[in-house]
């Protein structure tokens, strides 16, 4: 991932997405199937405001087809929302995109619907581009776009498609988002630490697919703990160092690459209701903070107040 969010950054994002929602009438918004919730951009339903928007759930072969309906069904129940599951495994689902975009935007004669695609780094938005437009016309793979002059395409069926994608930057909320961004390669390496990803992703494993883990590694029990589980794949896979102690950063990288490349087969890490609920503990969590730091600025000015009556006192008992 080349791409690091700084408020910099998204301040510029936010201003070139300002200067282009004008001329767009559908907003096709990008998300990793595996993490709907932490891929989405927080700041996209307040700058789209009603303008119509595509929810389209990209990499869907990576993850569980069960959680995608229904994060496809929390989707569509939003006013002016809708959304695809796609997958380069099925190119018609991308080809299909079309149709939806053109049932969005109420048909105007002559004129065709105007959609751009935006998303977070690595999610897949131009290889969507390229199967729409039928040709290769932006580059895949782990570059960012280079923001060039916006030209539009004409995709057939009445609708015209922008032909570079907006990057957006995800779901920073919560650190449980980071966690799973990290986990499935959409965070610059340099910023996390292969074991603490690691440790996070067999925690959810382990009380989900723990079948898939003892499958997968060909491990020899079911192990129950994080660092269990590293240790055995670690044992598994030949990743001994120094008196035949397992060597936990390398083990940890490969079991984050087997999650990454669909290895354990199809997996999702976020829910509708579990993002729920994990957005109610993060606001709890924000407001006791808020609560704590009320008390403690309380608290000092009360010491101010108290030393300053000190001083006047002191001051009146000289003079
Ligand atoms: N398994 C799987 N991989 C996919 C799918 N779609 C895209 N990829 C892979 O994901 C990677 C990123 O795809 P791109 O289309 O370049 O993503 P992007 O959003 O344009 O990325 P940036 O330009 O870096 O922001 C590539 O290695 C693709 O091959 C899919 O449906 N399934
Ligand atoms: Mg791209």
């Amino acid at each position: 991932m080349s791409i690091q969010w700084f408020p910099g950054h998204m301040h510029k994002a936010r201003l070139e997405m300002q200067a282009v929602l004008p001329k767009v009438d559908v907003v096709v918004e990008v998300l990793d199937a595996r993490i709907p919730y932490s891929s989405e951009n927080p700041m996209l339903a307040e700058l789209r405001g009603d303008k119509p928007c595509l929810k389209v759930l990209a990499k869907s072969d990576l993850a569980d087809e069960a959680m995608t309906v229904q994060w496809q069904e929390h989707f569509n129940a939003v006013a002016g929302v809708r959304a695809r599951a796609v997958t380069t495994e099925e190119v018609p689902t991308i080809r299909k995109i079309k149709y939806a975009i053109a049932q969005m935007v109420p048909h105007k004669e002559g004129k065709s619907a105007k959609a751009m695609i935006m998303g977070i780094p690595n999610v897949g938005k131009s290889t969507i581009i390229n199967v729409l437009a039928g040709r290769k016309i932006a580059k895949t793979g782990n570059t960012p776009a280079i923001t060039k002059q916006q030209q539009s395409v004409n995709i057939g069926d009445g609708v015209t498609l922008l032909d570079t994608p907006g990057v957006l930057w995800p779901n920073l909320q919560n650190t449980y988002s980071s966690y799973r961004l990290a986990l499935l390669g959409s965070i610059q390496e340099t910023a996390m630490e292969y074991s603490d990803v690691a440790f996070f992703g067999a925690r959810y494993l382990l009380d989900r697919y723990v079948d898939r883990l003892v499958d997968r590694f060909d491990l020899d029990s079911q192990p129950s703990r994080e660092l269990e589980l590293i240790e055995a794949i670690g044992r598994k896979r030949g990743c001994l160092g120094k008196n035949n102690q397992v060597d936990l950063e390398r083990a940890s990288k490969i079991f984050v690459t087997e999650i990454r490349s669909g290895g354990l087969g199809p997996l999702t890490f976020e829910t509708p209701q579990g993002m729920e609920r994990e957005k109610a503990e993060t606001s709890k969590q924000e407001a006791e903070k808020v609560e704590r730091d009320r008390e403690k600025e309380a608290k000092r000015k009360k010491r101010f107040r108290a030393k300053q009556r000190a001083q006047k006192k002191s001051r009146e008992m000289r003079g």
